[in-house]
């Protein structure tokens, strides 16, 4: 006879409760486990192992079950029961990657099979997308300043009222302050003052002057804001402003630059111009610059004197001497640099050159008004191919 049950120095009991409770479940275990990776071999899509992947380890799973077994045993239990749990969820989990790879690897292999590329087709639609309007002014007007010895400067469109309104010579109760509809912020500017989105791009002009200094010549591009709506008023709009500083400069150096500049943005030297006195704080003299035009076949044609029969004038833009308060403010000395500053609207200008109405279709972003006034991106403003691009 032999003894079935060699005795075991530390007794029987030690080799009966292990038994009981591990090996008894393991067994379970291990079952499951087999037709976990049976039921892998037979899933035909990459979603029937993503179910499979969520009864084993998802939050609920039973391999996460078992997981949380392990925080309820005592050390000695958890020695032997940790590695062979994760060992289970290790198993699994490689089988489910090897799964889902095959299955996607297989799916791709037949989608390839099925699809076919015709390079014989034609070419698809042109582009859908087009260069607004007033992307495409704003692209003209600085290439032709750029061709004039002026760089872009840029700056911040939330603004304090320094910047925008105290260096321009607006003081605080200044009355064009108010005339301005300026969006304000509720809180207040970190160095005092109020936070404010900028009403026009001058702040831009004061930014650079007190940066880099005389001499300079910028134009200074982007959005400004007043609060303001109707059919030519958006609360949003354009500018172009742009400022020469530099020593003995004086009135003439203005109309000479804008003449230029509008003979070259009209693609004519067939232009009259008129300086009217007008007033601006930041500018003394202040001269608004009138364009005169013909009405041809009901359409504006520029050329002329304004006061010829038949002619009229066309307020264009605002410009004048730089007032030498703004200069000192800038940190310049007034008796040693002048200057002089213009603006202009470009989506006004956008809607002159381009024979459109109604501003407010500017910023509807409407596609089909896009596609008919958009302009394409290959169509680059250049000089020597006429800076006026072709609609
Ligand atoms: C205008 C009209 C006249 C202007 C002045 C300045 C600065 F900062 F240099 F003083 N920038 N822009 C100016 C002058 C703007 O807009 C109708």
């Amino acid at each position: 006879m032999h003894e079935i049950r060699k005795r075991h120095p530390k007794g029987w009991r030690f080799l009966f409760v292990p038994f009981k409770r591990s090996r008894i479940m393991s067994t379970e275990q291990e079952n499951q486990v087999t037709q976990t990776l049976e039921r892998l071999h037979q899933a035909a899509s990459v979603s029937d192992v993503e179910a499979i992947r969520v009864e084993a380890l998802g939050k609920q799973g039973w391999i996460s079950q078992l997981m949380k077994t392990l925080g309820k045993m005592t050390a000695e239990e958890r020695q032997t029961e940790a590695p062979r749990i994760q060992g289970i969820r290790a198993r699994v989990a490689d089988a489910i990657e090897d799964r889902k790879a095959a299955l996607e690897a297989a799916e791709l292999e037949a989608r390839l099979a099925t699809e076919t590329l015709d390079l014989t087709l034609p070419a698809p639609d042109a582009p859908r997308g087009s260069v607004h309007p007033v992307s495409q002014m704003m692209d003209e007007l600085a290439e032709i300043f750029a061709d004039m010895g002026f760089s872009v400067a840029t700056g911040p469109e939330i603004e304090d009222d320094w910047y925008n309104f105290t260096a321009l010579n607006m003081p605080e109760s200044h009355p064009a302050r108010a005339m301005h509809d300026t969006f304000y912020f509720p809180d207040p500017a970190p160095k005092g003052g109020k936070m404010l989105l900028r009403t026009h791009t001058s702040p831009v002009q004061i930014r650079t002057m007190m940066r880099d200094g005389a001499p300079l010549r910028i134009i200074a591009p982007g959005r400004v804001y007043r609060s303001d709506s109707d059919a030519t008023h958006t609360p949003m709009f354009h500018q172009v402003e742009g400022l020469v500083i530099d020593k003995g400069i004086h009135l003439g150096h203005l109309k000479w630059t804008l003449e230029t500049f509008l003979k070259a943005f009209f693609e004519t030297d067939d232009i009259v111009l008129r300086l009217r006195p007008s007033y601006f704080p930041f500018t003394e003299p202040s001269v608004e610059v009138d364009v005169g035009f013909a009405i041809v076949d009901g359409k504006r044609v520029l050329g002329g004197s304004g006061d010829a029969p038949g002619h009229a004038w066309m307020e264009l833009l605002g410009s004048g001497m730089v007032n030498r308060r703004v200069i000192e403010f800038a940190g310049l000395d007034p008796d040693e640099w002048q200057g002089f500053a213009w603006g202009l609207g470009v989506d006004r200008l956008a809607m002159l050159k381009y024979g459109m109405d109604d501003l407010r279709a500017f910023f509807d972003g409407d596609a089909r008004w896009l596609q008919h006034y958009g302009f394409s991106g290959l169509d680059q403003p250049t000089l020597s191919g006429g800076v006026g691009a072709k609609a």
